[in-house]
């Protein structure tokens, strides 16, 4: 496909006042008509044809302003429908054709899941139903009727408010019709049709509209979707307190299906979920279900007014409502739970994800100016550094203008697809600040690298901290301007308390300085002895530091600094350092300050256990990887990782011991962020305590396993035995699948289990598992879980020596493409990190990857992240 530029955008020739759908549903024959109401767009090019855009689509009728259609007055083809010459400049065209749900495993457009009916259409999927200007910035009201059979389908839903339904007199089969009055973008549009129990609520909003609240879900799983319901009226609730939005419809519906390529969908009043992000029981879901679920409901919902009331303009504006509304589903889960903590996970997940996406060749800017296929566009970039540049944003302007910057964004553009140039101006405007440089984060890639060091002048009471930044080249960007950092900062003295900030004579207001230059110098005054820099607090800002802080500052900062992310930063660089030098010489340096800094953190009494948990929790092979850049052995990092767990669990048993034993378990389970936290140092202790495979560790993971009374115990225990190759790990691996047989969403935790053991035998119990009557290639969560955690979470089998590890991958990416070309592509973007690792294993990933990419006949999202990540 060729690629598409944003610099070319024109605006539609022709405009859509108003979409009427009637569907008949049938499982392999369902027929579609569509009438627009099309008008000639006044700012397009005079005498410009219709242009209608469809892919696979079967034509069957065509009539203009109620007349057939017929020759050469049109053009019909799978991809397009034209009409060269259309009468007028307004006319209502009518469209029937006819689609295939069953055959439809692409999932994208109308299809089926679980034998039920539903839709998918961001970002390009309503051309596989119905020709249409198919693109975000022709809005419309729709007005949908579906029919079918009352057996096959009792429940019909769509977007906006019910307005009529009924039987069809003399056959099986029945009828709804949806009204949704808000103009929106085909991408936005849903409809749900089939067997499914309802669990009801309402919400009264602040200005006291009564809204009906329903989550759909298979029949049977009722009992499991009242996190869900809780998660979503939390959510209403605090977007009206947070920005002032009101739900405006009198409905608001949620279905969760089986089969999802992606998370969830916003679709107007119908959100459709993986049934991942809806359903939990304690039994059956560990409490990072229960925070992705809320995250999850809480990012749909929100998308009602960053996404739907306001729309994209075209798709490189996706971090307009992207990054935006992950920020805003970051705070209300900041609100909900603790604030640092979440903060911690949400740099962690950033740094995996995004940090390692920026540093390779499927890099590319915040918006991106040119795609090939759009749907390789839901990236981390696109969605985490798309919220981090939000958060900037409010950093620098503080709650206040951030506030009227947002108001003054809702209130110029509701009802309109807007850009990230509207967006940006609504808060340049609302605060009279110039964010002309700040807008660099949206156009350059990369990673910003700060370099820092401090000096200390004693006679003139003078703290002096250089800042040099850089932006290293990506693909298609090799020079790269200075970008506007907030960095927030304090200075730390010996007794532990920050020092007054000034920078000549004015106070540094809120601790942020703002690095504008490629080399900065500031100036501290009035510091009457030698600080410790904290730096980068709260990850104000997406950037790798380096800095010249010792390891026995690090240890000063784990233990005083008055920032809590930085007190857990400063853990995480001491490990990496070791890391660092341990992948490197084979070797891994004495850890003592770690063990220190950490045995601070396990005593101290002030910090809360979730703190704990993820203070204590060592980096991840993958951000060693990244930090070592090139000449990966990921072996080696692994071993590195390894030992140093070792040393810790060693050096601080006693400690882990008692952690574990004294917070044992009390009472029912609940998901509140206290309990979760309890039980995820206890379960880190448990981990350091069996990390050296002793009889004793096993036997306590045995034991948890075995007793725990809820899932997030449980497999946390199966997962320490999963590490090691004792006959408790197959036993515990067996006696789990019996019991959770019938539950396939916990089934996908006992695949990703497997897919991740760090062994030379896991390649061919990966393989024997895709032969498991549990797996199949045609469900996205089942192959995310087996192979998408092999690829991207078992860092030494995927990159194994011999290179079966990517040849097997490469395969499973070939004969998916077939199938389900966006999940297929997802799975090769896995060898993004390739060009880090260590000659051999570079060159099999490229085999790997030259394989994928001269196979004939690919689809456009596979063929573009191969060809990208060879370029
Ligand atoms: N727009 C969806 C979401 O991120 C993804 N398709 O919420
Ligand atoms: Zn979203």
């Amino acid at each position: 496909p060729k690629a598409i530029h944003l610099a070319d955008y024109r605006p539609p020739e022709w405009l859509v006042d108003k979409v009427e759908l009637d569907f008949a549903l049938h499982p392999s024959q369902s027929r579609v008509t569509a009438r627009l109401a099309l008008r000639r767009n006044p700012e397009g090019t005079a005498g410009a044809p219709v242009v209608l855009e469809g892919d696979g689509l079967t034509l069957l009728r065509l009539a203009i302003d109620g007349k057939p259609l017929a020759g050469p007055s049109f053009e019909a083809s799978p991809e397009r429908l034209t009409l060269a010459h259309p009468p007028a400049d307004a006319f209502v065209l009518e469209v029937e054709t006819l689609v295939d749900p069953t055959a439809n495993t692409q999932l994208m457009g109308l299809y089926r899941t679980s034998g039920n009916y539903c839709t998918q259409c961001e970002p390009e999927g309503f051309r596989r139903i119905t020709y249409y200007p198919d693109r975000p910035d022709v809005l419309s009201v729709f007005t949908t009727r579906i029919e079918a059979d009352k057996a096959e389908a009792p429940i019909l839903l769509g977007n906006g408010n019910l307005v009529e339904s009924g039987d069809i007199p003399g056959t099986s089969r029945h009828f709804a019709v949806w009204h949704d009055p808000w103009p929106k973008p085909s991408y936005l549009f849903a409809l749900v049709g089939g067997k499914l129990a309802k669990v009801a609520d309402s919400f009264t909003t602040a200005s006291g509209r009564k809204v009906e609240l329903g989550i759909y879900v298979e029949e049977g799983k009722e009992a499991r979707a009242g996190y869900a319901m809780d998660a979503l009226k939390r959510s209403m609730r605090w977007d009206e307190e947070a920005f002032g939005r009101e739900y405006d419809l009198d409905v608001f519906n949620i279905v969760a299906v089986s089969d999802f390529n992606m998370g969830a969908m916003e679709n107007k009043g119908l959100n459709v979920f993986n049934d991942k992000y809806v359903l939990a029981t304690p039994e059956t879901a560990t409490d990072a279900d229960y925070s992705g679920i809320e995250g999850v409901i809480a990012h749909e919902y929100f998308h009602n007014w960053t996404g739907n009331r306001i729309t994209c303009r075209d798709w490189f504006q996706l971090c307009l409502k992207e990054g935006l509304t992950v920020f805003r589903d970051q705070e209300f889960s900041s609100d909900q739970r603790s604030r640092p903590v979440k903060r911690i996970a949400d740099v962690r997940m950033l740094k995996a994800a995004q940090f390692t996406e920026d540093s390779g060749p499927l890099a590319h800017p915040v918006r991106p100016q040119t795609y090939r296929e759009i749907n390789n566009f839901y990236t981390a970039t696109v969605y985490e550094k798309g919220a981090e540049v939000v958060r900037m944003l409010k950093t620098l302007l503080g709650e206040e203008g951030f506030r009227k910057g947002m108001d003054l964004y809702f209130e110029r553009h509701d009802g309109a697809a807007a850009t990230i140039e509207d967006f940006v101006a609504a808060f340049a405007d609302a605060t009279g600040r110039d964010l002309t440089q700040f807008a660099l984060w949206y156009a350059q890639s990369g990673t910003p690298l700060l370099t820092v060091s401090g000096s200390y002048d004693k006679e003139a009471g003078t703290f002096r901290l250089d800042v040099k930044q850089s932006v290293p080249p990506t693909p298609g960007q090799a020079d790269k301007k200075p970008m506007l950092i907030p960095l927030a900062l304090g200075l730390v003295g010996p007794d532990g308390r920050d020092m007054p900030l000034t920078l000549g004579n004015t106070p540094v207001e809120h601790g942020v300085i703002e690095v504008k230059e490629a080399a900065q110098s500031f100036l501290f005054t009035g510091i009457e002895t030698r600080p410790v820099p904290s730096l980068n607090r709260g990850f104000s800002a997406p950037v790798n530091l380096v800095s010249d802080l010792t390891e026995a500052d690090r240890v000063f900062l784990a233990a005083h600094d008055g920032d809590p992310f930085n007190r857990f930063d400063a853990l995480q660089r001491i490990a990496l350092e070791l890391l660092k030098t341990g992948a490197r010489s084979g070797t891994l340096p004495a850890p003592d300050a770690l063990v220190t800094a950490a045995g601070g953190v396990v005593a101290d009494t002030t910090l809360d256990a979730a703190f704990k948990a993820q203070a204590l929790a060592l980096p991840g092979e993958s951000e060693v990887a990244r930090e070592l850049g090139s000449d990966v052995n990921p072996d080696a990092v692994y071993a590195a990782r390894k030992a140093l767990r070792i040393a810790v669990g060693t050096a601080l048993a006693a400690d882990f011991a008692r952690t574990y034993d004294s917070a044992a378990a009390g009472g029912a389970f609940a998901p509140d962020a206290a309990s979760a936290g309890r039980r995820a140092l206890r379960n880190l202790a448990l981990d350091y305590l069996a990390v050296t495979g002793t009889a004793e560790g096993i036997a306590r993971a045995k034991a948890q396993f075995e007793a725990a009374d809820n899932m997030t115990d449980r497999f946390a225990a199966l997962a320490v035995l999963a590490q090691h190759d004792v006959p408790e790990r197959e036993a515990a691996l067996d006696a789990f699948y019996r019991r959770f047989e019938s539950d396939a969403l916990v089934i996908d935790k006992w695949f990703i289990l497997q897919a991740q053991i760090a062994s030379e035998g896991t390649l061919d119990r990966v393989k024997g598992l895709m032969l498991h009557p549990a797996f199949s290639l045609s469900n996205p969560n089942r192959v995310r879980s087996l192979i998408g955690a092999f690829a991207a979470a078992n860092s030494t089998q995927f990159n194994r020596a011999d290179g079966a590890g990517h040849a097997f991958v490469a395969d499973v990416v070939l004969s998916l493409d077939g199938k389900n070309p966006q999940v297929a592509a997802r799975l090769l973007a896995s060898f993004k990190t390739f060009r880090q690792l260590e000659p051999v294993r570079r060159a099999s990933a490229e085999r790997a990857l030259r394989k994928v990419a001269e196979t004939p006949g690919l689809s456009a999202d596979v063929s573009d992240i191969a060809t990208r990540s060879l370029g």
